[in-house]
């Protein structure tokens, strides 16, 4: 894991032991990886631990429910050793305290907004309200999209210091050195880099490009 990075791979791979081998190979070269429901359902949840061992890991179960369920799942991502935890702010101020009480040392980023077409639908309309929410119930960031610039900079403008960690590079569109500059501080790219033929090349590419912008 390289502290100046600032790229987060999504490890959205199905294949438990290519998941493995792509997260050492690449944990030099990014600040974190970021686990999803497709490789805990492969690898069950001790991939997070396993992980944890190399590197810091941002556990994307995208929490929604009530406060005890939120809870009862982030004791044990906690447990798990987990870096980070990403929860949705839409269920509301009591829900995403929960997490955090829960958290402990553990960082938890509330999504604010999203990357797909559909986001248009509902969600990103809110953002200012879900960013008001999170920031009562006390979270460390915010996942913006990466790929949505005027969303970002509004984001980036309400949001202060906070952080910001953006999916929607590459394959969603997006490109990593345009996001970090609408107000991103890390990004997060999966496809791009795991369906690449050479994935270290690339995320060691996406490491650098980003590197000289500080
Ligand atoms: O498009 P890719 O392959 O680069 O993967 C993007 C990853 O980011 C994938 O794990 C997806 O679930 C996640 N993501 C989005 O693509 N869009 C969003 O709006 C939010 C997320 C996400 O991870 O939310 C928590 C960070």
């Amino acid at each position: 894991m390289s502290d100046g990075s600032r790229l987060i791979l999504a490890l959205d791979l199905v294949d438990v032991g290519r998941a493995l081998r792509m997260a050492q190979d690449i944990s030099p070269h990014c600040f974190a990886i970021k686990v999803n429901w497709p490789i805990i359902l492969h690898a069950g949840p001790q991939i997070i631990r396993e992980i944890s061992r190399f590197s810091r890991v941002i556990c994307d179960l995208k929490l929604a429910d009530i406060p005890n369920t939120n809870r009862l799942i982030v004791e044990r991502v906690r447990e798990l050793g987990a870096w980070g935890v990403i929860a949705h702010s839409f269920v509301g101020q009591d829900s995403l305290r929960a997490v955090v009480e829960a958290a402990g040392d553990m960082k938890v980023f509330s999504v604010v907004a999203m990357s797909h077409p559909g986001a248009s639908d509902l969600l990103n309309r809110f953002h200012d309200m879900l960013i008001d929410i999170s920031m009562k119930a006390g979270v460390y960031g915010f996942v913006a999209p990466g790929n949505n610039e005027a969303v970002l900079r509004q984001i980036r403008a309400r949001a202060g210091g906070m952080k910001i960690i953006s999916p929607g590079i590459g394959a969603q569109g997006g490109d990593e050195v345009s996001a970090v500059a609408a107000g991103a501080d890390y990004v997060i790219v999966g496809r791009k880099i795991y369906q690449a033929s050479d994935p270290v090349k690339v995320a060691m590419e996406i490491d650098q490009r980003l590197s000289m912008m500080l």
